[in-house]
């Protein structure tokens, strides 16, 4: 990192050092977190850009500060180049996470009191769908939906029971960790059924939405609701996408209901963001996300591993270490320790509490961006397998570190950075 971040380095080396071990971090891991990526670096000159010293309280043409005129264009190539890219209506980039996205769709389309349908966490769902220690589960009522027992694919017979005892106002369809398709027609007619809205939080599929991958939830939704970050491989935030009937009080409530000023470098990377996922090698690149997610888990099946519902239509899946005496901890320590990076994760009715898990998590997104492709996952199942066979030996996984920098060597991120 030498020709990098020269002032840095002589203001600050405290900091500096910590951003050096990061980028070694990233270069020499295979990173498998199913909602981390690497962006381009196009987005992140944007996201380190002077738009950091910018503020733009207001929304284009109508800001509460003066000297907006190119973060104007720059929030509007960003609105436009979404809208293009989902086929939607309107849309928010103003949204600094996924979840103050969710606030907002929340507070814009409901009360206090109301209730909502979300997935249970527990079941692939995520903390802003009703979890009771979230600002979801607080204020309002939350009804939670699950998967099957057996399948563990989504219980819609139950889900449709739910909605005519309850009524909710708004349902919530989205997870953080679900591997198969929404039936987002399905849900639309349970949310007509009792004249709810239907929200999607497309986070995690976002990219492969984009591509045609995976259905979309825009025709049917009236919000979706996104990060940047994740499949669509862009700078951390969030994305709101609407149907014109609610785009004003989605504008309102995001700001000045629910943000302040909006992160103007956050936005420059979503516009070269969105700008990227609108060209053809996009689509080539989440074809192979998928490819790689679908061989992977079936070299981990074939090494012995269950996959929760048998397999996956995405990026991302689980897998279920009980058979293996081992927990989510264990493995995702254990994995570490080789430098491969998961996270542990519930699996559908899990009999360990969630800081422990039966599960990990596993996504291809990351190593997908690398250049990886089917030869590589079969190489990573390999790797996977050895180091939780070898769980104890740390003298073994040390050594398995150099196999993953070996991999990592012929599929470099960021070459200049490490100069
Ligand atoms: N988006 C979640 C994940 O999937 O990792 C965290 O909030």
């Amino acid at each position: 990192m030498g020709k990098m971040y020269t002032q840095l380095k002589k203001q600050d080396p405290q900091v500096y050092h910590a951003l050096l071990e990061e980028t070694q971090r990233q270069a020499w891991t295979l990173e498998l977190i199913a909602s981390e990526n690497y962006t381009s670096e196009a987005v992140l000159e944007a996201q380190g850009s002077v738009l950091t010293n910018k503020y733009a309280e207001g929304y284009p043409g109508k800001r509460y500060y003066g000297g907006c005129a190119f973060v104007d264009q720059v929030e509007t190539l960003a609105m436009e180049r979404a809208k293009a890219l989902f086929g939607a209506e309107h849309a928010n980039v103003q949204p600094h996470s996924g979840t103050q996205a969710n606030i907002t769709v929340y507070l814009a389309l409901l009360n206090a009191g109301d209730t909502v349908l979300g997935l249970n966490l527990a079941h692939g769902g995520h903390l802003s769908h009703g979890h009771p220690l979230n600002f979801s589960g607080k204020f309002f009522k939350i009804v939670p939906m699950n998967v099957h027992r057996d399948t563990e694919t989504l219980n819609y017979e139950e889900a449709e029971s739910l909605v005519d005892q309850h009524k909710p106002r708004l349902i919530l369809v989205g997870a953080s960790n679900y591997s198969r398709i929404f039936d987002w027609e399905r849900f639309r007619k349970m949310a007509d059924s009792v004249g709810a809205y239907l929200v999607a939080d497309i986070a995690h599929y976002a990219g492969l939405i984009a591509a045609g991958l995976y259905p979309s939830s825009v025709p049917w939704a009236d919000c979706s609701t996104s990060t940047t970050h994740k499949t669509l491989r862009g700078p951390r935030g969030g994305l709101i996408l609407s149907r014109t009937a609610h785009a004003a009080a989605v504008d309102k409530t995001n700001f000045p209901g629910n943000q302040g000023g909006p992160l103007m470098h956050v936005i420059a990377g979503k516009a070269v963001c969105f700008g990227e996922a609108l060209k053809p090698s996009f689509k080539k690149y989440q074809a192979q996300v998928l490819s790689n997610s679908r061989h992977l888990a079936k070299a981990l099946q074939d090494r012995g591993f269950r996959i929760v519902s048998g397999g996956t239509d995405c990026h991302l899946f689980s897998v279920d270490l009980r058979s293996k005496n081992l927990t989510g901890k264990e493995a995702e320590e254990t994995l570490d320790k080789a430098g491969i990076t998961v996270n542990k994760n519930a699996i559908p009715y899990d009999p360990q509490k969630p800081f422990i898990a039966s599960g990990i998590r596993i996504g291809t997104p990351a190593v997908t961006t690398r250049g990886m492709k089917e030869r590589e996952m079969e190489m990573i199942a390999e790797y996977i397998t050895e180091a939780l066979v070898h769980k104890s030996e740390d003298r073994f996984l040390k050594g398995m570190t150099s196999k993953v920098k070996g991999l990592c060597k012929k599929f470099p991120i960021y070459p200049n950075h490490l100069k």
